[in-house]
């Protein structure tokens, strides 16, 4: 082990620094994550790099006193910061290389100026909401400051080489919710450096030496995922390195109220690697010793990048300077002498007490220092809200020239006139300001038409096309790699095509693609050593090795999370959840990170997870969900896919492993066992996404259904027939995207009736399609008798069999419905059954 000893005025040891490596902040060419390295560095460079690391601290601690007036002054909407925190995440920044990765929370600027990630300019930009990434990169303005991603795929939809790069996965405002994203991540590593045939991915990896920092507040540790990921991280021992900043407070509530013991190293002790068990290294230090600090970080990184040990460092003492955010004072809860102990041990005045004590500086340079870096903080701020304020003020002037030339030809001048006065008068006026006005002087002039009224009309409307980038674009990545432009190809079968159970074809399916792509991977419950519950993935673990289909613990949360790091380096997981009840442990994740992945960088991240699930039918409250409501309500970012057997599922997998955009496939659960032919091509046929198809055609009522009760449906058409009514059926196949092509629109035009059959509750899934089918499509006013939903009761499946019949739609209830749509209409023809 080296050991540098300085001989100061105290005697001071700095066991552990090995590594000097330059990194220059953007905007001032200063070193920053400069390690320190006990063979070359003289005490000159030492000092150099202590005293730039406390330049970044300070600026860091500055963005954050400006940020908060900012707010307070109404230019910014809310602010939360990373004062107090500044010392640790110098430390962290040190161990942090090229290729690492970070999942992490809104506390950490300081150690995104000190890796040169972010910059000063664009913590600014980001407080102040501007939608253009260049000047956001982290969100092009859609997340709160403080917020931060790299951005890892260029406009291309390309992977970045993040080897060579520093990766920040994009911040979530949930507390904890980063955690299982945060497993994958590091997960990555290993499979990198385990599994050899990913040896040709070097964009990706350098054998797996990739370290995944996630920073958690010591509130946070409270949450489920914390715990989840914390376990998980212990099973596959990766290269996670988790940092608690502890500053005894969440918001208002103290660490009694939320830890066991007020102490989470403490607790969890039991995590701690012995000799001949798995485990963590654990670690515990004071986030205002900088020493210890940096001596730690070198420690823990070490054996986490080696030896692939998760480590867990417990940074306490830390404070809140300005409390916990622009809204609301920490002085309401917080005891004076708390208040008085915080001020002490804030860890920049430490950090400078030292520095002075042990010769490293002194007063009267560090107070230059602090001068020239408090300037420098509000020249960037300067320089972020000019840049915001001044493409506004270009809107907004040309606006206002629109509007005066539509008032001096409108009867309704002086009208027009006031709202061009509100404008003006408008302090710090937004887009919202702008747009707002156009569309008030055009209710104004509503019976008038001229030149200058046209001319605003197209300045709305470049404006709202404009506006629409800014603020709504990129739900997906919506490349050239998007699911929906991979080529479709025909299924075919062989003259004498064997029938065999679903299950069977989508393990040929799965087997076929694994033989294609290396980079696939799949996992989850009972996955791996017996090939699912149903037997999907059966033999593909002995066939392909237990890298690339492995069990996993019972935790849907971190099944996600481990499937979204995986995708955001490079690979193409499958993460099961075993049945779609269970998706409900997972929502968080699958609906705060992965679904607004690619919104909230605004196309700078993507995650092309595949989501395998079950669902539908089987017995019992808890294994015959159908919650399409709550998946449609929460998952949009997501494609949604609904295959009404397994060959559909097939060629549905076939379609979204060749893309790049996330997706969830609800099998159903009770289709495994069916008889289905065994195409010829069942890794390369492909179901495209959104085509609804008919699937029995027909002239008095279009029935739309999909998943389970398709068959039921098919089953009713039978019985109908013999009734004399023959019903259209149409299965829209995916949920989202629906029917591209309108095909229940055009369905509608034969028979101008509607039955949407659904095994959600009233009002849930259903009452989507009526809003696709009746408001996007239009098929409203093709209709001749009020549309219907078909739905199962408000309450879950009771167990048995005869609880599935009075509780999902059946048979009966199809044709009943069915038969009564054609008695309101022609009741001679069709009378009462009852
Ligand atoms: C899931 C969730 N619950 C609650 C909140 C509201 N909230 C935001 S920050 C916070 C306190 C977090 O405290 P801690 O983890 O100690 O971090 P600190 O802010 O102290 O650094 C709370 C309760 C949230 N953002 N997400
Ligand atoms: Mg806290």
């Amino acid at each position: 082990m080296l050991s540098v000893v300085f001989y100061v005025e105290y005697k001071i040891e700095f066991p552990n620094f090995t590594r000097l490596t330059k990194y220059c902040m953007p905007e001032t060419e200063i070193l920053s994550t400069s390690r320190f390295d006990a063979s070359e560095l003289s005490f000159d460079e030492f000092r150099k790099i202590v005293i730039n690391d406390y330049r970044i601290g300070f600026e860091s601690r500055q963005a954050s006193l400006l940020g908060r007036r900012e707010v307070l002054t109404g230019k910014a909407k809310f602010g939360i910061f990373g004062d107090g925190k500044e010392v640790a995440q110098l430390a962290m920044a040190k161990a942090f290389r090229a290729g690492d990765w970070r999942a992490g929370y809104y506390r950490d600027q300081t150690f995104m100026f000190a890796t040169g990630m972010s910059t000063m300019k664009e913590f600014f930009a980001q407080l102040y909401a501007n939608p253009d990434i260049e000047k956001d990169p982290a969100s092009g303005g859609r997340q709160m400051n403080c917020h931060y991603a790299t951005r890892f795929v260029d406009a291309g939809g390309n992977w970045v080489n993040q080897a060579e790069t520093m990766n920040c996965s994009s911040d979530i405002s949930t507390t904890g919710g980063h955690m299982p994203r945060l497993l994958g991540l590091a997960y990555a590593s290993k499979l990198y450096r385990e599994n050899k045939e990913l040896a040709y991915l070097k964009n990706f990896s350098v054998n797996g030496n990739e370290v995944a920092f996630g920073t958690i507040g010591n509130g946070a540790t409270s949450e489920g995922l914390f715990f989840e990921t914390l376990n998980a991280g212990g099973v596959l021992q990766v290269p996670m390195a988790i940092s608690i900043w502890d500053d005894a407070y969440a918001i208002s509530v103290p660490a009694n109220l939320q830890t066991t013991k007020e102490d989470i190293s403490e607790v969890l002790k039991g995590f701690q690697r012995e000799e001949g068990s798995n485990g963590y290294e654990i670690f515990k230090v004071r986030g205002w010793d900088y020493v210890s600090l940096c001596d730690t970080y070198e420690r823990a990184i070490e054996v986490c990048r080696n030896e692939h040990v998760p480590v867990l460092i417990h940074v306490t003492e830390m404070t809140q300077p300005q409390g916990h955010s622009s809204s609301g004072s920490h002085e309401r809860y917080k005891s004076k002498e708390r208040l008085n102990w915080e001020a002490e041990h804030d860890c920049l005045l430490q950090m400078r007490k030292w520095m002075i004590g042990s010769a490293i500086s002194n007063a009267e340079e560090l107070d230059e220092l602090e001068a020239i870096a408090k300037k420098h903080v509000r020249d960037c701020q300067r320089d972020a809200w000019n840049e915001m304020a001044g493409e506004i003020k270009t809107d907004l002037d040309q606006t206002v020239a629109l509007l005066a030339a539509l008032a001096k030809q409108s009867a309704k001048e002086s009208e027009i006139n006031d709202v061009i006065a509100e404008l003006q008068n408008t302090v710090d006026p937004g887009r919202a300001e702008v747009v707002s006005a156009i569309r008030r002087a055009m209710r104004i002039t509503i019976a008038e038409n001229n030149n200058e009224k046209q001319a605003l009309k197209t300045w709305l409307a470049k404006e709202l096309t404009l506006n629409n980038e800014r603020y709504n674009s990129k739900l997906f990545s919506e490349t050239h790699y998007s699911p929906l432009k991979v080529p479709v190809t025909a299924i075919e079968y062989d003259q004498d095509a064997r029938l065999l159970d679903g299950r069977e074809l989508l393990n040929a399916c799965f087997d076929a693609n694994f033989e294609r792509d290396k980079s696939i991977v799949a996992f989850g419950e009972d996955v791996g050593a017996i090939g699912d519950v149903n037997q999907g993935f059966a033999g593909l673990q002995a066939k392909y090795g237990e890298m690339r289909i492995s069990d996993t613990g019972i935790r849907e949360a971190t099944i996600i999370g481990q499937g979204m790091g995986l995708a955001m380096r490079g690979l193409k997981p499958i993460a099961e959840v075993q049945y779609m009840d269970y998706l409900l442990y997972a929502i968080t994740v699958i609906s705060d990170d992965l679904a607004s992945l690619s919104y909230r960088t605004k196309g700078g991240q993507k995650a092309p997870l595949i989501i395998r699930t079950r669902g539908h039918r089987l017995e019992g409250i808890w294994h015959s969900g159908s919650p399409m409501g709550t998946i449609l309500g929460t998952m949009r970012g997501l494609h949604i896919c609904v295959p009404r057997n397994m060959t559909q599922a097939a060629g549905m997998y076939n379609t979204l492993l060749r893309g790049d955009e996330p997706a969830i496939v609800i099998e159903n659960l009770n289709g495994y066992r069916l008889k289905e032919k065994l195409p010829a091509n069942p890794g390369d046929f492909t179901v495209p996404l959104g085509i609804a198809e008919v699937i029995k055609e027909g002239t008095d009522i279009t029935v739309v259904s999909y998943g389970a009760t398709l068959r039921i449906v098919m089953d009713a058409a039978v019985e109908l027939k013999k009734m004399g009514i023959h019903i259209e059926v149409v299965d829209p196949q995916t949920l989202y995207p629906f029917d591209r092509e309108k095909t229940c629109y055009n369905s509608l035009k034969k028979t101008s009736k509607l039955l949407i059959v659904d095994e959600d509750i009233p009002g849930g899934g259903a009452s989507y399609l009526l809003q696709q089918i009746l408001e996007k499509q239009g098929g409203y006013y093709l209709l001749d008798a009020q549309p219907k939903t078909l739905c199962a009761k408000e309450h879950r499946p009771p167990y048995g069999s005869d609880g599935d019949y009075f509780t999902k739609p059946s048979l009966d209830d199809v044709i009943e419905t069915v038969y009564s749509m054609m008695n309101e209409a022609n009741p001679g023809k069709f009378p009462a059954i009852y």
